[in-house]
């Protein structure tokens, strides 16, 4: 990507919405560059640890609520990822013709390099960091952040125009985009997440489809070839002058252009009428599940894209080791098998997480509820699960949808629910941490909920 005018930001009156991680690392990013930053966060001032060290640095704080007159008179509105554009304030000065956008826009308008991103309901994070470390083995220069936990503002330091930065991008990102222009963009698959912020499956799958909104034809676009949904998003590919390339996976089936299975082996077709070229055998690939299959074939097809060879990637995927909290083995005890999927925060992350497993399954569930419907689990539950452990303030609903399938048990808390487990399973079940929720109404993120299942099943004597 061209070099940015640096000194676009200097002088101008920022807003920062949200003092997490993104809206902390915006505001130093801004503050760096000459911008006259006013941070804004709904949660009241005890509650935000690096407020006094804010205010020491001089950013103008505002706590406890967001106040219209704080987001009138600004130059540029920064938003992090879990604040809604519905947000009152900001739909006022939206209305009033403000601009506002993403701290991944802000980020990405001036990292240098190439940029991967990768979109999707599910496999995100260990495509992103796979796709990583496939181009580290390759001796490039690699950043990996986004949505995977380092804010894309926060990479930007370290970036050289030789650099590739993987991002993991989410749809509340993808929502305040306004040029973000990826070398090369990926969409996993589409399946129903965020249904309470994003209103209805419609305006979720548009706002995934945004991650190609505005490459042109020298970028490209890596689809999932067995999927409807992604395969719309490939219409957004056709415009005047020429959208992405597009480029398909497939675990099912032979396709003209990009990665697939074929027997034993996974081959490369780098363009239409091209002859395949064998990358690795698919019996290397070392994680469970047939969901990983696809996130390999899409990971090979953006290395590819990027210029790796392929006994380069073949390496690189047979080292790779299976992403914290995405069906993490913890521990055996007695016999019972231990794992922690806290990052299937939604009900398609849930079921692949189940297909994993033939049967004697307790699955904890429950959390913060996105507007999903559980019912969808049923056939898989009847199949193969002894029982449901509920945790959560989703709890009841799911109680009430999944009522006469399964056997439930309501645990209210996560340690409950472990000792609960535990009581239960006899050697050869497993227990399995894949609540199908959001964490944030007992936890602070998926990552401690996932951190604190670990910890109680390692304290089983
Ligand atoms: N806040 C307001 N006003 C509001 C809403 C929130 O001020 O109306 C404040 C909260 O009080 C809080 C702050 O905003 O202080 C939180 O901001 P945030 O929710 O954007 O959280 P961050 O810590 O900045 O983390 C975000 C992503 N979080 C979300 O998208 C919810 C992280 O993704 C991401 O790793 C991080 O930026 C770095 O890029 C997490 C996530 O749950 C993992 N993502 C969702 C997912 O994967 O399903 C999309």
């Amino acid at each position: 990507m061209e070099m940015k005018n640096q000194n676009r930001l200097k002088g101008q009156r920022v807003l920062v919405v949200g003092l997490g991680k993104s809206g902390i690392s915006a505001a130093q990013f801004l503050k760096a560059r000459g911008a006259r930053v006013t941070v804004s966060d709904a949660r009241p001032a005890t509650l935000i640890a690096e407020i006094s060290e804010m205010l020491d640095q001089g950013f103008m704080v505002e706590t406890g609520g967001h106040g219209l007159l704080t987001f009138r008179r600004q130059d540029l509105i920064v938003v992090s990822p879990g604040v809604p554009l519905t947000t009152p304030e900001l739909k006022q000065v939206r209305a009033m013709g403000a601009h506002i956008i993403g701290e991944l826009e802000l980020g990405a308008e001036f990292l240098q390099g190439e940029i991967v991103a990768v979109t999707g309901s599910n496999g995100k994070t260990t495509t992103t960091t796979l796709i990583g470390e496939i181009l580290k083995a390759s001796g490039r220069p690699t950043l990996v952040g986004g949505n995977i936990g380092r804010p894309v503002t926060s990479l930007v330091e370290e970036s050289t125009p030789e650099s590739w930065s993987v991002l993991e991008v989410s749809s509340f990102q993808l929502e305040t985009v306004e040029s973000f222009k990826p070398r090369i963009a990926l969409v996993l698959n589409i399946t129903p997440d965020h249904l309470d912020r994003h209103g209805s499956f419609e305006n979720y799958a548009a706002l995934k489809a945004r991650i190609t909104e505005f490459q042109s034809s020298e970028d490209y676009l890596v689809l999932n070839g067995e999927e409807k949904n992604t395969q719309l998003v490939a219409a957004k590919t056709v415009r005047p002058g020429g959208g992405a390339k597009v480029y398909w996976f497939s675990r099912k089936r032979a396709i003209k252009q990009g990665v697939f299975v074929f027997g034993e082996s996974i081959l490369y077709v780098a363009r239409e009428g091209a002859k395949p070229e064998p990358v690795m055998p698919v019996a290397e690939i070392p994680l469970v599940g047939a969901h990983n299959v696809e996130n390999v074939l899409a990971a090979i097809c953006a290395a590819r894209l990027a210029g790796v060879e392929s006994e380069t990637i073949r390496r690189a995927v047979r080292e790779f080791k299976a992403v914290e909290h995405r069906l993490e083995f913890v521990r055996e005890v007695g016999g019972v098998r231990y794992f922690n999927d806290s990052k299937a925060t939604n009900v398609d992350a849930t079921i692949k997480a189940l297909e994993a497993f033939e049967g004697g399954v307790h699955l904890i569930l429950g959390g913060k509820d996105k507007g999903s419907d559980y019912r969808v689990l049923e056939p898989l539950l009847r199949e193969r699960v002894k029982t449901v452990i509920t945790i959560g303030t989703a709890a009841e609903k799911i109680e009430r949808q999944l009522d006469g399938v399964v056997k439930i048990e309501g645990a209210e808390t996560l340690e409950r629910a472990v000792a609960l487990a535990q009581k239960t399973a006899v050697s050869g079940d497993t227990v399995l941490l894949a609540p199908a929720c959001a964490s944030f109404d007992q936890f602070e993120n998926y990552e401690q909920r996932g951190r604190v299942f670990k910890k109680l099943v390692a304290a089983i004597p």
